[in-house]
Order: C-alpha cells, then structure tokens, then sequence
C-alpha cells in the first residue's frame, strides 16, 4: 500500500466519530487505552522466549485453570491502561473473580470485559495468541455501577474486537457497523487499516472443532462431522480439518478464509467451555457484523441473558451457509430458532 494512502486506527476513529452520536470521542480514549496495552502485550510476546515470561504463574483463576505469567502480565496491563482511560466504570476479565471497579469512575458510562491472553496453552510453543475485548455502556436506570450492568446481553455491545499475535499483529474490531482489520506497522508503532470491510464467505470449506473430545459430543455434533468428511465434489468436501486451539486464531482464519469454528456441550462440560462475556459475545458480534452466524446451539448468542459473570456457553460459529447445516444437523427446536 503505498504510504500516501496509510490510515491509522486514531485517524480511522477520528473519521468515524461523527456516526456516533453518543460517543463524543470516549469510544477513542477506549481504543487507544485497548491499543495501548496490545502494544506492550505483544513487545512481552515477541520476545517471549527471551524474558522471563513463559511458563506457570503458579496461580489458577476462577475457572480452576493454571494461570500463565502472560495471562496475568496481560491482564494488568489491560486493566490498568482500561482504568486510566477515564471512560470507564468496571472492568471485567475472564482471569478475575469479581468486578474491578475503577476508581473515583462511578460516573462513567462503559464497561469493558476483556479476555487479556486467549489461547494460554499456546504461548509457550509460539503459535498464535490473542486479546478480546467487549465495550458497554451502563444501563441508565442504575445508579451507581454494580453487577447488573455487566450482564447484559451480548446484542447491546457497542463495539467489540480482538488484538492476534500471530505471524503480524492485528486488530480487528466492529462498533456495529462493519468489521475492519488493522495491522501494527513496527517500525512506527501504529495499527493502520489493512482489511477494510471484512466479509465472511457464505460457504467454507474449513471446520475447526477438538475433535479429541468425540465421544463426548452428542450425536448431532457427530454427524455434522462426519459430514464434513463425507466426499462430495459439489460441495467442495471433505472439508479441511484446521484447529490451533486457540479461539482467536482459529476465528481469525475461518473469518478470512470461510468456514466454522465450534466448540460444542459435552456430556462431562454440559455448557462448552468458553465464556460468554469474555470471547463469545465478542466473537459473535463480529461475526455478524462480517455476514456469519454465532448461536450456542440453542439459539442466537448475542440474544442470552448472562446469569454471571464466568458463564460458558457452547460455541457454533462462522460462514452462514455452514452454520446453518451444523445447526439444522441438531435437530433440537431451538436450533432452527436461529435459522429462522
Ligand atoms: P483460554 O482463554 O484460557 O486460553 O481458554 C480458551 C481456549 C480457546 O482459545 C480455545 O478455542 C479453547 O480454549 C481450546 O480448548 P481445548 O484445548 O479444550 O480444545
Ligand atoms: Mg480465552
């Protein structure tokens, strides 16, 4: 791209600003808090191998799982930069038990829930990493901030992305209208518009599920999979099987390229494993916003009611026309809410 034509992420955002009119410019000191931290997050990352950052923090989260020394560097940098953008009243994260209200901020309106490091059981074998990040704002009828205003519904996101930290570093985010990408440029250390206006392929020709977990999966779910395998010519299968193993790449991928990504109930993990607030609502706001489809399986994503804070949620998400045939495979009732 020649360089006359280069937009940063704070021009874009600048450019935008007059399509929202209740933004008035915190949506950009959220960004450039949410930037600024991927920044240091991935100097940690590039030269993981050679700082003492890789290995066990000795610690677990709510969840029960092992913390990494990323996980936690990520997630202060994260809250700390969140917390002094000014904007923002609580911060939830998918590596805190409880809400971290920022201080002498009951005023403000946004929330932030982040997953700081995605991908964890990645970082130490170099494969690709992430951050995702969801922005809301406070319900009005509340006084002062408090639980209620984190557990709304995945549809009131008011913008949503995630940073990869993968053979380059990108942002790729949605405020509702569109999706668009932006790559970090070293050697000035801006993230500039490399992917306007991503679309997903209606058709894919890639599935990525763990299919280690088999015997776990109903039966639904492992007929959809034998059907990716199924020779058929028209129809471009069998399907390439890719998974990482790490949410954001994996999406990353089938986003670009079309495909499905799932992570399904089990019978021993009856509601999935990945958490609804922290990287699904994320992941199916910008997957709709690209043209695909998120349900649980059960119905659309961004319509469930959080319960909680940690909640999971079984995962079906990706190109429309194959969404669609995973759910309609289901053949529960509530799958074909979705479709209709
Ligand atoms: P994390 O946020 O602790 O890294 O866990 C979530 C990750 C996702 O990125 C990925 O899709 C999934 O866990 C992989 O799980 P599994 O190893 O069970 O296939
Ligand atoms: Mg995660």
């Amino acid at each position: 791209m020649p360089y006359s034509k280069v937009i940063t992420l704070e021009q874009y955002i600048v450019d935008q600003q007059s399509m929202y009119k209740d933004a008035q410019g915190s949506l950009s000191k959220i960004f450039r808090a949410l930037e600024l931290a991927a920044k240091m997050v991935n100097r940690d990352v590039r030269k993981a191998g050679l700082a003492d950052v890789l290995g066990s923090h000795g610690t677990s989260n709510i969840q029960g799982e092992e913390q990494k020394k990323l996980d936690v560097i990520a997630n202060n940098m994260f809250i700390s930069s969140l917390a002094r953008s000014g904007e923002v009243c609580m911060i939830i994260s998918e590596e805190n038990e409880d809400i971290f209200f920022v201080d002498g901020a009951d005023s403000e309106k946004y929330i932030v829930a982040i997953d700081p490091l995605d991908g964890s059981s990645n970082i130490d074998v170099n494969a690709s990493i992430g951050s995702i990040f969801s922005i809301y704002q406070r319900k009005k009828n509340q006084l002062s901030p408090c639980l209620v205003d984190c557990l709304q519904k995945g549809k009131h996101q008011v913008a949503a992305g995630y940073f990869i930290y993968g053979s380059s570093t990108m942002l790729v985010y949605t405020t509702g209208l569109g999706v668009n990408g932006f790559t970090l440029d070293d050697s000035i250390q801006e993230f500039c518009l490399s992917h306007p206006t991503i679309q997903i392929p209606a058709d894919g020709k890639i599935f990525s599920l763990n299919e280690g977990n088999q015997d776990e999966f109903s039966q639904g779910v492992k007929d959809y999979i034998d059907f990716c395998k199924a020779k058929d010519k028209e129809s471009s299968r069998p399907y390439s099987a890719r998974y990482i193993g790490s949410l954001i790449a994996d999406f990353h991928r089938n986003l670009l390229k079309g495909g499905i990504f799932i992570y399904p109930a089990t019978f021993s993990a009856p509601n999935g494993k990945l958490r609804l607030l922290y990287e699904c609502n994320a992941m199916a706001f910008l997957i709709e916003q690209a043209g695909g489809l998120a349900s649980s399986g059960e119905g659309r994503i961004l319509d469930i009611i959080p319960t909680e804070l940690h909640q999971r949620t079984p995962l079906f998400i990706g190109s429309k026309n194959m969404v669609e045939k995973a759910l309609s495979m289901l053949n529960t009732d509530q799958a074909s809410e979705t479709l209709a």
